[in-house]
């Protein structure tokens, strides 16, 4: 696996991990609608509009595999995120079929589970249970990364990404983080594991307080060396500051389950 694309190159975990797998896979070439203002002269950029099918295919002209962080990475109006991350999700699958690539790594998220109640253990065998119109679009990935996979042959991984970042930033965060070195290792599971055709892992890291079944990614190699409980004083005083939320604290998605929530809170279901 030599010739990569990682795509959303400019987004916030595109920024860090663009310079985390330059020195894994050389040749990684960098797309994204916009330019990243640090872009350095050996790192090959093309520009796409995800929502434009042909601007797509030029960026994924010639490439073995695909990263694929582009696109609309929090809740956002339907218009945004229908042609973000459904129609620019279909066109990265479709564009990657039509240019013979191999593997594509899709980053899905936690929200496309987030209205599991924070006392069930899931794995990845479940339905889906999204908790806004960026989770559905995430379910929606998946979807098309298993039919992908089922009818073109492209072998395809899932990361339902928890919360990356250097150290986790509060209560629900000591359970879904995801250290930067440990999303560099899952992506390498994805694009390099001969035997992976398509699987959803979760993106997390060494979380004693995980809600997830973590154990395909394990089975594959999966071995997470962040510790989120070395963090836990901080990230417990930060919740301290933070105003309570009856839905966003029941449910794994937090505020992305209680935002334009409407629901019955006297039926927080089990
Ligand atoms: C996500 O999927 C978002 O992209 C990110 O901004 C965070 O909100 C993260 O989930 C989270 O759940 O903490």
């Amino acid at each position: 696996m030599k010739r990569v694309l990682l795509t959303g190159a400019s987004g916030d975990i595109g920024g860090r991990l663009r310079k985390l797998l330059k020195p894994v896979y050389p040749e990684l070439r960098l797309s994204d609608i916009k330019v990243p203002p640090d872009l350095q002269p050996d790192e090959p950029f093309v520009a796409a509009d995800l929502a434009n099918l042909a601007e797509v295919e030029k960026a994924v002209a010639g490439m073995d595999g695909i990263v694929h962080l582009g696109g609309f990475s929090v809740e956002g109006p339907w218009e945004t995120i229908l042609q973000s991350n459904i129609i620019g999700c279909r066109n990265l699958f479709e564009a990657a079929r039509r240019q013979g690539v191999k593997r594509v790594i899709f980053a899905s998220s936690n929200h496309a589970v987030g209205f599991y109640p924070r006392t069930h253990r899931i794995g990845t065998e479940t339905h889906v249970r999204p908790d806004s119109r960026y989770g559905v679009s995430k379910a929606f990935g998946e979807a098309m990364g298993s039919f992908y996979a089922d009818k073109h042959g492209l072998r395809v991984l899932c990361l339902r990404i928890g919360n990356f970042g250097d150290k986790p930033i509060d209560k629900r965060r000591l359970s879904i983080w995801l250290k930067p070195d440990d999303l560099v290792q899952l992506i390498r599971i994805g694009l390099e594991h001969p035997d992976l055709r398509y699987e959803i892992f979760y993106g997390a890291s060494l979380n004693e307080r995980a809600w997830w079944d973590n154990s395909r990614a394990y089975a594959y190699g999966y071995r997470p060396t962040g510790r989120a409980e070395d963090f836990s004083a901080a990230a417990l005083a930060a919740q301290a500051e933070l105003p309570a939320d009856a839905v966003g604290d029941f449910f794994q998605g937090g505020t992305f389950c209680s935002a334009e929530f409407s629901g019955d809170t006297d039926a927080l279901w089990d």
